[in-house]
């Protein structure tokens, strides 16, 4: 296994746990942050035994976005790559692994979750928040554009007037709001987010991975699909699917009134 220094990395019970891990910073992504955690999705993405990912941040934080610390050493060095080849080169590719992958990724929302760390939090297929957790698409505040799949998930997950409202204003959006606008799935006391989160991703673990799989991969794409697209690529995936273990485990244990086994196939 990879000696990460920014990120932790843990597979147990089927679940892979990537813990990004510069507290200090509330987690901002540098560099090492980015490429390490990319590694680590490709690791638990080959790893046939890891069947569900938890995304969290150690300390008080999920993520403080990009590293301003790095953003200003990099104004100061004329080698430097611009901003966009930054993106290009670091968070296109995570936030690209997130969504191609076809395990779901639960993100354990810890904290406040801001710029591209709200960014990576919107690109997990689930979200469980801490009471304590907070979204902020803090880009404005540097001036920037919100980036890293914002402009993306934002409006797709809470509607164009709200994700422009907050885009806009870099409004702090607290838990119990971000559930009633649909930007997190579930809220729990932050004493109980990780056995919450531990909860949810066991199941899935114990779900047959590859329907969970291609269900991910037939909505990524169905959003720029006309309904007889979107209906014809569901008959394509529903044969892949037909085929499996799972399906032919799942249909044979209901008959028999016996609780399935699937194994991720
Ligand atoms: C930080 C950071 C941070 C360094 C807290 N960096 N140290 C992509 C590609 C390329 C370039 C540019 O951008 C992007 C996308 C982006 O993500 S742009 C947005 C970048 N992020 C931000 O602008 C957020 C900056 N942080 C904040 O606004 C606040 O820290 C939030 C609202 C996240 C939390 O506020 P507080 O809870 O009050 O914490 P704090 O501000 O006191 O921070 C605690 C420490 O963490 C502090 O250090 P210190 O030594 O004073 O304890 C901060 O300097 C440090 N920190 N975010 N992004």
């Amino acid at each position: 296994m990879p000696d990460y220094q920014t990120i932790l990395y843990q597979v147990a019970d089927g679940v892979a746990t990537i813990t990004l891990n510069r507290p200090e910073v509330l987690n901002a992504f540098n560099d090492q942050m980015i490429a390490e955690t990319t590694a680590a999705l490709k690791a638990a993405e080959r790893d046939e035994g890891v069947r569900c990912l938890v995304l969290t941040g150690a300390g008080r934080a999920f993520s403080s976005g990009q590293d301003l610390d790095e953003v200003k050493a990099r104004r100061t060095d004329p080698q430097a790559p611009g901003i966009g080849e930054h993106l290009r080169t670091g968070y296109n590719p995570l936030i690209l692994k997130m969504r191609a992958m076809e395990k779901p990724i639960i993100g354990a929302i810890n904290g406040v979750a801001a710029g591209a760390g709200c960014s990576v939090a919107l690109a997990c297929d689930l979200r469980i928040a801490s009471d304590q957790a907070t979204f902020i698409e803090v880009f404005v505040n540097v001036g920037l554009v919100p980036d890293s799949g914002s402009t993306w998930f934002l409006p797709r997950l809470v509607g164009l007037g709200k994700a422009f409202e907050m885009a806009a204003t870099a409004q702090r959006v607290r838990a119990e709001e971000a559930l009633a606008l649909g930007l997190v799935n579930r809220v729990v006391p932050a004493g109980e987010l990780m056995a919450a989160t531990r909860e949810l991703a066991l199941a899935l673990a114990k779900a047959p991975t590859r329907a969970i799989g291609l269900t991910k991969r037939a909505m990524n794409r169905a959003w720029t699909m006309t309904l007889e697209e979107a209906l014809e690529y569901e008959a394509f995936l529903q044969e892949i699917a037909s085929r499996t273990h799972d399906h032919e485990e799942g249909v044979t244990a209901f008959l028999e009134k016996r609780p399935p086994q699937f194994i991720g196939r």
